[in-house]
């Protein structure tokens, strides 16, 4: 069997349980890792082809650019774990210069999952494929795999600037737990740049990233019983200078209660509910905080433009809890 699918999606009530102690904290806040059911990882597919949306394509050009020096840190016939299954077009490229033995996508989103892998069993038939479908903020829980085949990470899109950096560092040192020593990770950060290029980013004139953000209350009302009315809220993305990170919120347009699985939550006008943080790095900065999480840096690669960056980081010191 070339093809398997893992499923240690957390249960339903983890989001109701998240919703409700999310709206009972003041700011209001909502986890991004709930935008990607069908429709949001749809919709966040459509984002990264936006022109605004420059980190995809760009990621893309360097994987293009560089495969063959990628491919000498990473190393061929390895088992290769995606963290967050994101585009398409990026995994297309690196299994094409790595030629891994096993690859292994792991996604918050079953549907988004089963979509994508067996696109990619059709297209590459002699590639063994182990699906996992897992939330790996809450740590990494993966199949067996061989134990001499060596593992390598593939961490694209700058998902790890949508964690707080304690956090990232957490997850980056559970993810260097399950690559052993001397594994290797590829990952994508988006690098601080001009805040206009970064606002633009995150405001399509297509309104694409609004509908994405409201798109997370209408999968709320669907899946935790309640009544949010998506045209009295209104998206809200800005860069905010001094934490590094874009934000994104809703903000309530009027005094208005909402219904979640029979309570009930005010708003008053003017109110947000902060639904994502987009931290963005220099190069100095990530270095500092792959190295707090056991990793050396190895190779760094940018973009003509220094929109982007991909680095290759190699597990140095396991030091530290993994969960
Ligand atoms: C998945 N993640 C890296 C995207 C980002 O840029 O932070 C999610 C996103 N949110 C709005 N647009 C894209």
């Amino acid at each position: 069997m070339r093809y398997r699918f893992h499923n240690y999606h957390p249960p339903a009530e983890d989001l109701l349980g998240e919703v409700l102690s999310g709206l009972a904290c003041q700011p209001k806040r909502l986890s991004p890792k709930f935008f990607y059911d069908r429709r949001g990882s749809q919709l966040f597919e459509a984002i990264t082809r936006l022109p605004e949306y420059y980190p995809t394509r760009t990621e893309i050009g360097i994987l293009r650019e560089q495969g063959g020096r990628i491919a000498e840190h990473l190393g061929h016939e390895t088992v290769l774990i995606e963290l967050g299954s994101g585009s398409p077009d990026k995994i297309r490229v690196l299994l094409d210069s790595l030629r891994p033995a096993v690859y292994m996508p792991v996604d918050i989103s079953g549907e988004h999952l089963r979509d994508s892998s067996s696109h990619i069993a059709r297209d590459y038939p002699d590639l063994q494929i182990e699906a996992v479908c897992a939330d790996y903020s809450n740590g990494l829980q993966l199949p067996e795999m061989p134990a001499d085949t060596a593992r390598a990470a593939f961490f694209p899109g700058s998902s790890i600037g949508n964690f707080e950096p304690a956090v990232a560092i957490d997850l980056l040192r559970n993810v260097g737990h399950e690559l052993g020593p001397g594994g290797a990770m590829l990952i994508g950060v988006d690098l601080k740049k001009d805040f206009h290029k970064l606002d633009a980013a995150y405001n399509d004139n297509q309104q694409i990233t609004e509908a994405f953000n409201l798109n997370l209350l209408t999968r709320i009302n669907r899946e935790a019983d309640a009544n949010f009315d998506i045209n009295h809220f209104d998206h809200l993305a800005f860069y905010n200078e001094d934490e590094g990170r874009i934000e994104m919120h809703l903000v309530s347009t009027c005094d208005q209660e909402v219904r979640v699985d029979g309570r009930r939550f005010h708003f008053t006008s003017g109110e947000t509910i902060h639904t994502e943080n987009s931290y963005k790095y220099n190069v100095n900065e990530f270095h500092d905080l792959a190295s707090e999480a056991g990793y050396k840096a190895e190779n760094v690669w940018i973009d003509n433009d220094e929109l982007f960056s991909v680095h290759c980081l190699r597990v140095d010191s396991l030091a530290g809890n993994a969960d």
